[in-house]
C-alpha cells in the first residue's frame, strides 16, 4: 500500500514537473508574438515575448552601415533559428509583420548564408519605436553586394510586431 501512493507521488511529480517546464511567459511588456509552425506556447496557440526573454537567446553582432542611418552602426540581435529551436518550430520561412502592417517574407536561410540578425540594440542603446525598434531586421549590407537591392531592403521591416513561422507553401 505504502508504495502504491509513493508511485502515484512520483508519478504526481513527474506530470507536475512537465507543467511547470512550459515556456515561460514574459514578465514586461510583450515586444513579439510568435506563431506558425511552433510546439511551444505561453498565450494561447501563440508564444509572446518580453525583451529580456530575446535578450536570453544567443547574441549576434553587425556592425554595417544601412540606408537609413548616416555611416556604420554596431547591432546587436538574436537569430530565429535559436527562437525557433526554444518554440520546437520546423518552418522554413518567416512572415513578419510590423506595426503599420508592412509584411515580409523571410526564406529562414537569408540568416545563415548572410550575416542577417533580428536586432533589439543599435550602438549599446535598446532600439526605441522611434529609432525603428523595439525590433528590425537588419542584413550585414557591408559584407556582400547582392544585399544592397531592393530585395534585401524589402526584407529590412523594422517596428516587428509579430512574426509567423511557416513550412514551405504557405500554412
Ligand atoms: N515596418 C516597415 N518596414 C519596412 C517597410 C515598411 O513600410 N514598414 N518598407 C520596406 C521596403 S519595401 C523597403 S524597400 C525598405 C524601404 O525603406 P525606405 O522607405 O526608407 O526607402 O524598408 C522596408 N521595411
Ligand atoms: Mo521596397
Amino acid at each position: 500500500m505504502k508504495s502504491l501512493i509513493k508511485g502515484f507521488m512520483v508519478f504526481f511529480v513527474a506530470v507536475a514537473a512537465q507543467v511547470w517546464a512550459e515556456l515561460p511567459g514574459p514578465q514586461g511588456p510583450v515586444v513579439l508574438e510568435v506563431t506558425g509552425d511552433i510546439n511551444e506556447f505561453n498565450h494561447g496557440e501563440s508564444a509572446q515575448f518580453d525583451l529580456a526573454q530575446l535578450q536570453q537567446l544567443p547574441k549576434y553582432s553587425i556592425r554595417t552601415q544601412n540606408p537609413w542611418e548616416e555611416g556604420a552602426h554596431t547591432f546587436v540581435g538574436f537569430k530565429p533559428a535559436d527562437l525557433m529551436t526554444l518554440l520546437k518550430a520546423t518552418g522554413s520561412t518567416l512572415r513578419i509583420s510590423a506595426f503599420n502592417h508592412y509584411i515580409t517574407e523571410i526564406p529562414l536561410t537569408d540568416f545563415t548564408d548572410f550575416d542577417a540578425i533580428i536586432a533589439y540594440e543599435m550602438d549599446g542603446l535598446p532600439m526605441l519605436i522611434r529609432t525603428k525598434g523595439p525590433l528590425m531586421v537588419i542584413y550585414n549590407f557591408d559584407s556582400d553586394t547582392i544585399l544592397r537591392s531592393e530585395t534585401y531592403y524589402g526584407r529590412s521591416i523594422w517596428q516587428i510586431e509579430s512574426i509567423k513561422i511557416m513550412r514551405d507553401g504557405g500554412s
